[in-house]
């Protein structure tokens, strides 16, 4: 028994029916697909197969039946943000991170792997990347960052968490390891970091500062134009939501109309 969690039940269904969504509802620009026959390329990368012992290149088919152009000024890459980017996002209409292409709707928030000599899933445990980095899901989601690193283009946005424990900007990661090697210089105009720490969380690391520094250095390195925005308000007003009163909120708690309701009728 392997330590990590087995596959998500009715796996099948959920990502079928979220490749359907996504190209007749969420995304319908990027034409036809066919969701049974990307499903079972999918599976083949897994299928029948040691757990331990699976490749990015694995992926290579899935990755070419399911791949569509990601627009300009779009791609949002991050570390540690995952539910906030999953709600600023907002399913592609205000950006399109990865999870929120069709490449990454097979993978977010789900398990999966299978065994050596049974042609079934394995839902009881998977290999968690302890055990072994060769797992199914990592290395899914290594040819899904590699993929969407090289389509990225104009202005690129990261979205960092400033109270991160090990830092902003893990230096072994997904971008860190798998994105940032892979951006098309002659296509990206210029790069927005934003370093979102937690409301009332400990600022750990900002721009200019700790991981995030090493982050622009890299990035200048490469010839890359980058800003870094610390709380960037876009982003820190949807934070926001749920602790109008922290002090950490003042932008929205100062705002006129959230005092309307204090005052009395006469
Ligand atoms: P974590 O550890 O904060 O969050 C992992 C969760 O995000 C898992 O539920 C995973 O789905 C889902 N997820 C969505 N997109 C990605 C992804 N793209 N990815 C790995 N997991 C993803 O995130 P990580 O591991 O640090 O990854 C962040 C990376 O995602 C950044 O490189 C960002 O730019 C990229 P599941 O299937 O494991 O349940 C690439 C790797 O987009």
């Amino acid at each position: 028994k392997w330590k990590g969690e087995g596959t998500t039940p009715n796996l099948e269904s959920i990502v079928i029916g979220r490749c359907y969504e996504y190209i007749r509802i969420v995304n319908p620009s990027v034409g036809e697909k066919n969701c049974t026959e990307i499903w079972e390329a999918f599976k083949k990368a897994f299928i029948n197969k040691d757990p331990c012992n699976i490749l990015p290149s694995d992926y290579e088919l899935f990755i070419n039946l399911s791949l569509h152009t990601i627009p300009p000024n779009k791609s949002l890459f991050w570390e540690n943000n995952h539910l906030l980017v999953t709600s600023y996002s907002d399913r592609t209409r205000r950006y399109m991170p990865l999870c929120d292409t069709l490449i990454g709707s097979f993978g977010d928030f789900l398990n999966w792997c299978g065994q050596a000599n049974d042609t079934g899933f394995n839902y009881d445990s998977c290999p968690n990347t302890e055990e072994c980095e060769n797992n199914a899901v990592e290395s899914f989601w290594k040819s899904a960052s590699i993929t969407y690193a090289k389509q990225s283009s104009g202005v690129i946005y990261i979205m960092l968490n400033g109270s991160a424990i090990g830092g902003a900007y893990p230096v072994k990661g997904f971008f860190a390891d798998y994105e940032v090697p892979n951006f098309q210089k002659d296509r990206i105009s210029r790069i927005e970091i934003w370093v979102m720490d937690d409301i009332g969380g400990p600022d750990l690391d900002s721009c200019g500062r700790g991981s995030v520094q090493i982050l622009e250095e890299r990035l200048k390195t490469m010839g890359y134009d980058s800003t870094c925005i610390d709380n960037y308000k876009s982003v820190l007003l949807l934070k926001c939501l749920d602790y109008l009163n922290h002090s950490d909120c003042s932008i929205v708690s100062s705002a006129p109309s959230t005092q309307r309701g204090l005052v009395s009728p006469d």
